[in-house]
């Protein structure tokens, strides 16, 4: 990859603290209503024969030492996994016209993701079911290593990024710049085909965050995203991550955002959330996440009106109780 085709790097420190001022006084007008569905979520938009993944590494493979969690090792969470095959073509369809109706409830932004319509489970019953179905989020635990339910915080639980090439009418460069996420647990979808637009890679830093230089090209690689509906899981918060910009066509993702429910880390800070919606709007945000993610695992699966899902059930030794 040559010099010309870097990504930016989003702000950190005083640069957030700043988007976070911008954000609060350019708050965007009131969401037009969502659009009408008429599809419904059934676990049978699951393949039934479980997804196909292509390369998994763990945290510790990707160079960690540490675990993030107190109580989980380190060697047994997932850092990175490309999944393929997890729905049906169907439940592809379902997702691609979801996403392509909710783009009239888009905003464009100097955030990471220049354009993305965000809190898609309040917008769209399907979407909203599906993160609440058991077998979806078993799937998601399995790939993950460890149990999780959907991300407490709505704004931050599900978003769907839109990709054009510059145009007249749209001189700004969309991409995702370099960043890692404000959530741990983190699923990026592909919806669009591959074959439908040229550019828009999804690049992830194979190491450490703190070897991460965005100029240094030779630890970059590619997510294997072959086909619509094939996944990068990625431990979002420890994984510097990003998108070229599309050269023609056009790009469509689902990212969905969870938090295991036995721990109570969590890596949203205040600022990355207000660089994102502004300061007030955070502020009850803020405290919301902090009681939902003080909870107990079992009051958390109950709120969600499912059985636990349990370490045991992914086939590892128990997490202490905290
Ligand atoms: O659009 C994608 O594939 C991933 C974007 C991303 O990293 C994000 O939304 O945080
Ligand atoms: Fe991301």
């Amino acid at each position: 990859m040559d010099r010309t085709n870097t990504l930016p790097l989003f702000e950190r420190g005083l640069g957030r603290l700043k988007l976070a001022f911008k954000s609060t006084l350019q708050r965007t007008p009131k969401l037009p209503a969502p659009p009408l569905e008429h599809l419904q979520w059934q676990d049978s938009l699951m393949a039934p024969t479980g997804p196909l993944i292509s390369d998994r590494r763990t945290l510790a493979e990707l160079g960690y030492t540490r675990s993030p969690h107190a109580n989980i090792a380190v060697q047994t969470i997932t850092g990175l996994s490309a999944v393929h095959g997890l729905f049906t073509h169907d439940a592809v369809a379902a997702l691609q016209r979801i996403a392509a109706d909710l783009e009239h409830c888009a905003g464009d932004s100097d955030w990471i993701i220049s354009r993305r319509t965000r809190g898609v489970t309040a917008l769209s019953p399907f979407l909203h079911a599906m993160m609440r179905s058991r077998a979806f989020l078993l799937a998601i635990s399995r790939i993950a290593g460890v149990p999780l339910v959907p991300y407490p915080l709505l704004n931050a639980r599900a978003q769907v990024n839109y990709f054009y090439p510059k145009s007249a009418e749209q001189p700004r460069e969309q991409l995702g710049m370099w960043h890692t996420d404000g959530t741990h647990y983190v699923l990026n979808i592909l919806l669009s085909d591959p074959s439908d637009f040229i550019g828009g890679e999804f690049l992830f830093h194979n190491r450490t965050i703190d070897t991460f230089d965005a100029l240094d090209h030779r630890t970059f690689e590619t997510a294997a995203l072959a086909e619509p509906g094939d996944a990068l899981f990625i431990y979002g918060s420890h994984l510097f991550h990003g998108v070229r910009p599309v050269k023609s066509g056009r790009r469509l993702s689902l990212v969905l955002s969870f938090h295991c429910p036995y721990t109570t880390e969590d890596a949203n800070r205040f600022w990355h959330l207000a660089s994102d919606d502004g300061i007030p709007a955070t502020l009850p945000n803020w405290l919301h996440l902090q009681w939902s993610l003080r909870r107990n695992a079992a009051r958390q699966f109950a709120g969600l009106g499912i059985e636990p899902i349990t370490f045991e059930e992914l086939g590892r030794a128990t997490a202490p109780a905290c």
